[in-house]
């Protein structure tokens, strides 16, 4: 089985990210998802008011994230920026694992 999680955040709505901190670490406590590689998606970037992927990654703490790989990737899915980068990521650091 090949496993990977990627995240996905507005970067226009500061006002949640507090709530999409508490949410990720909760998600990175989940059993199943142990030492599997995170990629976060710093969404949204073609709005004017999207933070900065840096600015995103402070406000999260993701720095703290120890226990795995994790990157984070500026991207638009609207204008597909980023994205393909980001899957890339995806794939050079995808894990298999038995069932
Ligand atoms: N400008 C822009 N809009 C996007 C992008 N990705 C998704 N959207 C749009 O964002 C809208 C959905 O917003 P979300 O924040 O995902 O969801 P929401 O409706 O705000 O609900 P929440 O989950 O409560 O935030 C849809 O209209 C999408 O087309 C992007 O990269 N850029
Ligand atoms: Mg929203």
């Amino acid at each position: 089985m090949l496993i990977h999680s990627i995240y996905v955040i507005d970067s226009s709505d500061r006002k949640r990210f507090e709530e999409t901190s508490l949410e990720l670490a909760e998600l990175l406590e989940e059993e199943k998802l142990a030492g599997v590689p995170l990629l976060i998606f710093a969404n949204k970037q073609d709005l004017m008011t999207a933070s900065p992927a840096s600015e995103l990654a402070e406000s999260l703490n993701l720095h703290t994230i120890r226990d795995r790989m994790w990157q984070v990737q500026a991207c638009s899915a609207l204008t597909a920026e980023g994205v393909q980068d980001g899957m890339t990521w995806v794939c050079r650091n995808i894990k298999f694992r038995k069932k």
